[in-house]
């Protein structure tokens, strides 16, 4: 038996954007508005430090943002290392539906976005222009795991009509080098997702889930008969291979939700720390701690 609709997301933040995109789905709404207008409500909080308005800026104290958005036709929309606007999942939606394009990035992608009518706006908050500052006292770049409980925001929805959307959007790990983009705006890494089978997505160390392909190869594994947790499981343990030996395990995290097209979901992680918001019609919407690795 299928169970939909349904909608799970990355980390605390995940429960105020299921709210949301819980709203649409109850009404017969497509999962791609719903994940749209559920990661919307992380980039539009300041508090959320980590994703669109008020995010951590790069080390030189520019806030650049990365998101990408996947429908169930395999179509999808991603920008990167854009600046100065609040919604980039918008804009990603945008370029998967007005431009022949998949990507489009920095200066090309804002240009796009002010041709739709997106405003230019400040990103850089007081308080995160602080944590910049208190940061370049000593410009250690240290990726911190489990970032104040609320990193990349990744959200995947199926519908009442059994479609499949996801959606990714961040401000990437802090202190980045200028240009840096890491795996959120990357279809296939910080998102994958198969009509016929499932979808996954990703939060943590970009690098990490770059270098394994994360997300397609969580999906990949779904269809080949793994349960979602199982199939997120393996490609941390892929990604705990890569990196056991190296000196920067010790800040390495990275986490997958997956759910697949009979409504199953689950999680995995590298360490402990790292949680998703849950919600179904017989599950009100809840925070589950991901099982871990180390
Ligand atoms: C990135 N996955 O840019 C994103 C953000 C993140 O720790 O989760 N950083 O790598």
């Amino acid at each position: 038996q299928i169970i939909k609709p349904v909608v799970i997301s990355t980390w605390n933040h995940g429960l105020v954007a299921n709210e949301l995109a819980w709203e649409l789905l109850i009404n017969g709404r497509s999962a791609l508005d719903a994940v749209e207008v559920g990661v919307k409500t992380a980039e539009a909080n300041p508090d959320v430090q980590t994703v669109g308005l008020g995010g951590f800026p790069d080390r030189e104290g520019k806030v650049t943002l990365d998101a990408c958005i996947m429908d169930q036709n395999n179509n999808c929309g991603s920008v990167a290392f854009l600046q100065h606007i609040k919604h980039p999942i918008s804009v990603a939606r945008k370029v998967m539906e007005e431009t022949p394009h998949v990507m489009l990035v920095g200066e090309g992608a804002l240009q796009f976005a002010l041709a739709q009518g997106f405003k230019k706006e400040k990103l850089l908050t007081e308080k995160s222009k602080k944590a910049y500052e208190e940061w370049l006292v000593n410009s250690n770049y240290k990726p911190i795991i489990n970032i104040e409980n609320h990193d990349t925001i990744s959200m995947l929805a199926l519908d009442e009509n059994g479609n499949l959307s996801g959606a990714c959007t961040t401000s990437g790990a802090s202190w980045k080098m200028h240009g840096r983009v890491g795996d959120s705006p990357i279809i296939g890494a910080g998102l994958f997702l198969d009509n016929e089978v499932g979808a996954a997505a990703a939060t943590g160390m970009g690098e990490a889930i770059i270098k394994t392909a994360g997300s397609a190869m969580v999906v990949e594994l779904m269809r080949h008969g793994k349960s979602p947790e199982a199939a997120c499981k393996e490609v941390v343990e892929r990604i705990y291979k890569i990196y056991k030996n190296a000196p920067d395990l010790e800040w390495l995290q990275v986490g997958f939700i997956a759910l697949n097209k009979n409504g199953e979901y689950g999680s995995y992680c590298l360490r402990p720390g790292f949680n998703y918001a849950v919600q179904t019609k017989s599950l009100d919407n809840q925070l589950m701690d991901a099982k871990y690795k180390i």
